[in-house]
């Protein structure tokens, strides 16, 4: 497979005014006419190269006259027209199989109806097409389908006409006004039930609003309604974005490679992040409803209004709608827990990315596979990305900044450059090596020193960040980081940070600009030796190393006014902890104490308790280890779980009994926040396996009246040998056997128990009635489960690598987007011992000897193995 390189970038040689698009529906033989109306932009004896995979060509036009074959060439990926006029008319005619479309990208079916997924490259898919962001075009869509099957037939855009044919089949035809590129194309036809409801604009425009879900789930789809209308609003008031269609439509399918789809007008969602109802969605479930109903409809101008010029673009769309659905996320809920949230996910993805052999940048210089590029990287650090220029050039900057790119790239194709640009002129600063941030992979470390002069009173700070080589990438440069930061007294008091020739006493919290590969700052008036707080609210998204003793950690824990650096103190601490009981400690007397105060605050402040009460992840633990033992840290975290639950025993029983469940279930982050401190104080009082811990599982799993609550309830007995923990999983089977989202997560809890017979388990699971490899939710619940469980995947054996590689082989014949995320498992793998690495290259070269690999598996495989 060849790479693609953004140096190679050229504006294409024609251009697409329009496209009218006509879908005769059948799920073996559909047949689809498009046609262009196109003008030549390039030289004159540039040939039309179209796109196109997996398409049966039946007829070419040109200003209708049929062309003959040797008018025209058609390879598995190309349709080559050469000698063309300068304005023409083409009509293509291709014949497609969506049922028997198990990439799920192009024209497919789930569950008896058709849908679409064009992002990235999968309108070539469907017909022959310049297949790329920067062809912008009108679009009309006819769709023609039996009218009992598939009464419902969408498009993007407005719905012009429909009506009856003969033979009990009828027709739509849709049209959107809107420029855009084909990756913004969708169609749905099926029978669906739906919701509607509407949203006045601020400019008093009314849109009508549709969710379409499968008969009998319309119910669960309200949250994400009302969801969707709350997102409108926000979107208006943070960022004075109005809708611009008549109409917003969202459906929901089952068979989907990702979460969502921001189809112009249309979006398509994976089942799993719409749905909801109490007894079926969890709290995390609901938070992730939220956010990416927001998010994809926040691409509606991050995305859509504006798109990409090329998909090295790609994070100018995602990072920063990603950016903008945090934001939401947050005003609805808590700032502090979900930036708590943001950190932990990205420094577990995005930090595990930056550091191993995919590691790329946030504008990435060449692909193979650019679905193997929807990364985390290019995402949450993209996202990071414009928090630290909001950081930078202040809130009211940000959003004159904002507005201007949305002002001057409107209907355009723009570039990372074009966004940058907008923030230079709105601040009148000078971002050069700020670009650094889009250009180099790997995360910063940036080291803190400090020195205090008792006699002066002054406090040299020295910073210095290092940023270690990644593929390709040997040199790296000194990049220009914001570190938020505040001084700590012994007492918890908070000291004004007054810097070396200011001559008034300075804020409590001030934020330096790092730019040189080490500078001194120098504090003047400090009236004691200062606990540095430093990186608050995760300022930049680098390592922060800062050497503070346990005593300083506890008093940080304790009084630190950034809640994000508080419970930065407490998982730093518990770390630390947990790596000398690695070495033979004990557990760290003082971490534990410092969790008293906590559970006497706990009240105050649930969901946030519930954090700070939060141990490391097993997986969090290995990031800190020059090599990782995945036994070693298993066990030291189960015997701090063990050490604090026994100091704390009392406590955690009555805040336990305090906070059960009482008056009609809420979605809402308090009493979401409640469910979380009472399922982590069940967390510890479950420490052990014996049989109390056991029935106190189990009963909390049988009284519980929502999703979150068993789980958690569920998620103790995993842990455990008792006879209870089988009872409770065949009760919850028996229970929601019907309900394909909740037998998931059934899935997903035995995937990723700590017992010894997980891989035998999860082997016979993958033979249960429920598990469909054609379906990537459910590979993803099972099999990417599995693969997160660090202590199993890793065994010693090679039992879990085995499977894990057995399933993406079988995988990438049947959908290889998915087979290479799944593949992405092994990336960490030069991170563990001799023996695992010989166990895990085995798996490695085995897969990339399969004959006929896919591309985006090759990518993956080859990339991880160099
Ligand atoms: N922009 C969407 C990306 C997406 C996607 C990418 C590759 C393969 C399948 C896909 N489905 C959706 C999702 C988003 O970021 O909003
Ligand atoms: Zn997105």
């Amino acid at each position: 497979p060849q790479a693609i390189h953004l140096k190679d970038y050229h504006a294409p040689d024609y251009k697409v005014f329009e496209i009218a698009l006509d879908f005769v529906l059948d799920p073996a033989a559909t047949r689809v006419g498009a046609r262009l109306r196109m003008a030549r932009t390039g030289a004159e004896d540039a040939p039309l190269v179209l796109n196109g995979e997996a398409l049966k060509l039946v007829s070419v036009a040109l200003d209708g006259k049929l062309l003959a074959k040797d008018e025209y060439s058609v390879d598995a990926e190309h349709l080559t027209i050469p000698n063309l006029p300068e304005k023409f008319v083409l009509d293509i005619v291709t014949e497609i199989a969506p049922e028997q479309n198990t990439l799920l990208s192009g024209l497919y079916t789930s569950k008896g109806m058709f849908c679409t997924q064009c992002e990235a490259e999968g309108f070539r898919r469907i017909t022959y097409f310049l297949d790329r962001p920067d062809v912008l075009a009108v679009y009309t869509t006819r769709i023609e389908a039996d009218r009992k099957l598939y009464p419902v037939l969408l498009s993007n855009g407005n719905l012009i006409t429909k009506g009856d044919l003969p033979g009990g089949r009828h027709f739509a035809v849709w049209r959107d006004p809107f420029p855009k590129p084909c990756y913004l194309f969708a169609l749905v036809a099926g029978d669906l039930g739906r919701i509607e409801d509407e949203f006045v604009t601020m400019s008093g425009r009314k849109v009508d609003l549709k969710i379409f879900v499968e008969h009998g789930n319309e119910n669960k789809a309200l949250y994400a309604m009302d969801s969707l209308k709350r997102a409108m609003k926000w979107d208006e008031e943070a960022y004075g974005r109005e809708y611009d269609l008549d109409i917003f439509m969202i459906v929901a399918v089952s068979a989907f490679n990702f979460g969502a789809m921001e189809n112009k007008g249309l979006n398509i969602f994976n089942d799993k992040v719409l749905l909801a109802s109490p007894e079926t969605a969890t709290d995390d479930d609901y938070g992730r409803i939220e956010g990416v109903v927001a998010h994809e409809y926040f691409h509606n101008w991050s995305g859509d209004r504006i798109t990409c010029r090329d998909w090295f673009q790609l994070s100018l769309k995602e990072g920063f709608t990603v950016f903008r659905d945090q934001g939401f996320s947050a005003d609805m809920r808590s700032h502090a827990v979900k930036r708590i949230e943001e950190v932990r996910a990205l420094r577990l993805r995005q930090f595990q990315e930056d550091a191993g052999p995919l590691a790329h940048p946030v504008q990435p210089q060449s692909y193979i596979s650019i679905d193997n590029f929807y990364t985390a990287t290019i995402y949450e650090k993209g996202a990071e990305l414009i928090g630290m220029l909001k950081t930078l050039v202040g809130d009211e900057t940000y959003r004159k900044a904002t507005d201007l790119y949305f002002a001057r790239h409107d209907g355009q194709a723009a570039t990372v450059e074009d966004w940058v640009r907008c923030f230079e002129e709105a601040s009148g600063r000078d971002l050069s090596q700020f670009r650094l941030w889009y250009a180099q992979a790997g995360t910063p470390v940036v080291g803190a020193k400090g020195l205090y002069d008792k006699s002066t009173k002054t406090y040299t700070l020295s910073l210095a960040q290092t940023l270690r080589p990644t593929p390709g990438q040997p040199e790296k440069k000194p990049m220009h980081i914001p570190v938020r930061l505040g001084f700590i007294g012994k007492s918890g008091a908070s000291l004004p940070l007054t810097l070396e020739g200011e001559n008034a006493t300075g804020p409590e919290e001030r934020v330096l600009e790092l730019t040189e590969a080490s500078q001194n700052f120098v504090f003047v008036g400090v009236e004691e030796e200062p606990i540095l707080s430093l990186g608050r609210g995760f300022s930049a998204p680098a390592v922060f190393a800062v050497d503070h003793s346990p005593a300083d950690r506890t008093t940080l824990m304790a009084h630190d006014p950034d809640s994000f650096n508080r419970w930065e103190a407490g998982q730093t601490a518990a770390r630390a902890a947990m790596m000398a009981m690695m070495q033979g400690a004990s557990p760290d007397p003082l971490y534990v104490a410092a969790l008293g105060p906590v559970l006497d605050k706990a009240m105050e402040d649930m969901a946030f308790a519930a954090n700070m009460l939060s141990l490391p992840l097993e997986s969090e633990i290995a990031m800190a280890m020059p090599v990782v033992d995945p036994d070693a840290i298993h066990a030291a975290r189960m015997g701090l779980v063990k050490t604090v639950a026994a100091a704390h025993r009392a406590k955690f029983a009555e805040l336990y009994a305090a906070l059960g469940e009482d008056g009609p279930f809420s979605p809402e982050a308090k009493a979401a926040g409640k469910r979380a401190l009472r399922n982590a104080c069940l967390r510890y009082l479950t420490a052990e396996d014996d049989e109390a811990a056991a029935t106190l599982a189990h009963r909390h799993y049988l009284s519980a009246t929502n999703m979150t609550d068993m789980i958690a309830g569920l998620a103790a007995l995993t842990r455990m040998s008792s006879a209870k923990k089988d009872e409770a999983f065949t009760h919850f089977h028996d229970r929601f056997a019907k309900d394909a989202l909740v037998l998931d997560k059934w899935m997903g809890l035995q995937a990723g128990s700590p017992r010894a017979d997980t891989v035998v388990r999860v082997r016979a699971l993958m033979e249960h009635a429920a598990f469909d490899i054609k379906n990537p939710n459910r590979v993803r619940a099972l099999v990417g489960a599995f693969s997160a469980n660090q202590l199993r995947f890793h065994a010693a054996d090679g039992s879990g690598y085995a499977l894990v590689g057995d399933v993406v082989r079988k995988l990438d014949g049947i959908n290889a987007q998915v087979a290479a995320r799944m593949a992405g498992a092994f990336e960490t793998w030069r991170r563990f011992d001799p023996a695992r690495q010989a166990l895990i290259r085995a798996e490695l070269e085995k897969t990339l000897a399969i004959s006929g690999i896919s591309s985006n598996l090759f990518e993956v495989m080859s990339k991880t193995l160099a």
